[in-house]
């Protein structure tokens, strides 16, 4: 099992707790887990070295913050682990650049910034995340539904690698759960919410102050009718608000609906102000003491590297021999 998640704007939003990270939490206990902090896709666009040093760490105290136990998963940075990068150019070597260009994040975020400032790591970055899924072997990648299609690409050159150099992988599935494989904005429930949505508004940050999410929770955009039931084509708001309770409390969306018949969307708002924001308050609380004590999340870090790097080493070991280079005496 293996996932990530970029250390990009500081906190975390709900659309990556729900559709990711609430995952990896639950599959540490049955699984032999690897999580890491992409830091090493979050160059992909200009970012500032101070942030990006600041923003690794925050992403590491939240993801214990949020139940992760380097006791029963393996957490580390990206970039402390080298052989990701080295397996990375084996990779691009077998991808098409017909393929590479195809994959939707690369055109919608190439096409927002322009060909003079798009980078080629913008665009082989999907080979890197390749990488980062082969040189454990994982079998499984708990992701949202945005990463598909780059696990559909890990799919293809995992079979590719196999049948040219004979079986080393295997072909890894994405672990998608369909309830929460989309959080969509809560000022544009059309589209998902995202880092770089059009207004923050939108979006519930996991560190926001609790008042901040509480109101961003009611003023989100619903519909003119007042009937509360879930319906993802007429009712896109109410939807996903109702995905986002019965994923926090555990009641399933037909029980909701039936709680709240005859009343008005205002209930339903405020009953989920008050869910979240139970629920982000500790959290918050969890990830400053994490950031609180820098050493201790930084020892904890390497320590998750040194037992990635044990098993990435095999593998690129093992992917060197078989495409052909010679070994180093
Ligand atoms: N809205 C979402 N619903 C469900 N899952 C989501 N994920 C992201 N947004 C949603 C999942 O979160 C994990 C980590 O994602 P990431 O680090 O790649 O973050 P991202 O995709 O860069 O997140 P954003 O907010 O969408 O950033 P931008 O705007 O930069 O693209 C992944 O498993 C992802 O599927």
């Amino acid at each position: 099992m293996l996932s990530g998640i970029q250390p990009t704007a500081g906190s975390f939003h709900l659309g990556n707790y729900l559709g990711a990270v609430r995952q990896w939490v639950a599959l540490q206990e049955s699984h032999d887990a690897y999580y890491m902090v992409v830091d090493l896709h979050a160059i992909t666009v200009p970012q500032d070295p101070a942030e990006l040093r600041a923003n690794s760490r925050v992403a590491a105290a939240q993801l214990l913050a949020a139940g992760l136990d380097p006791e029963r998963c393996t957490l580390f940075l990206q970039s402390h682990v080298p052989e990701h990068t080295q397996l990375s150019w084996v990779v691009e070597c077998l991808t098409g650049f017909g393929e590479a260009a195809r994959m939707t994040q690369f055109k919608d975020k190439s096409a927002k910034q322009g060909t003079d400032h798009t980078t080629v790591g913008l665009f082989t970055y999907p080979a890197l995340m390749v990488a980062d899924i082969l040189i454990y072997r994982a079998h499984q990648v708990p992701v949202g539904e945005d990463q598909r299609q780059h696990l559909e690409l890990t799919r293809t050159i995992a079979e590719r690698f196999n049948s040219r150099f004979s079986h080393t992988f295997p072909v890894p599935d994405a672990y998608i759960l369909k309830e929460t494989a989309k959080i969509y904005d809560l000022q544009d429930p059309e589209v998902k919410m995202s880092k770089s949505a059009s207004t923050p508004k939108g979006i519930i940050d996991l560190l926001d102050e609790p008042k901040t999410t509480a109101k961003k929770i009611k003023s989100a955009v619903t519909d003119t009718d007042t009937v509360i039931r879930f319906d993802r084509d007429k009712k896109p708001g109410i939807s996903n608000l109702l995905t986002i309770h019965s994923t926090l409390t555990g009641t399933t969306v037909e029980e909701l609906e039936e709680r709240y018949a005859g009343k008005g969307y205002g209930a339903l708002k405020t009953d989920l102000a008050e869910i979240v924001t139970d629920w982000v308050t500790p959290f918050r609380q969890r990830t400053q003491e994490f950031l609180d004590d820098p050493a201790t999340l930084d020892t904890l870090l390497a320590r998750g590297a040194e037992k990635a790097r044990a098993v990435a080493a095999e593998t690129l070991a093992d992917v060197y021999e078989k495409v052909g280079f010679l070994p180093a005496k």
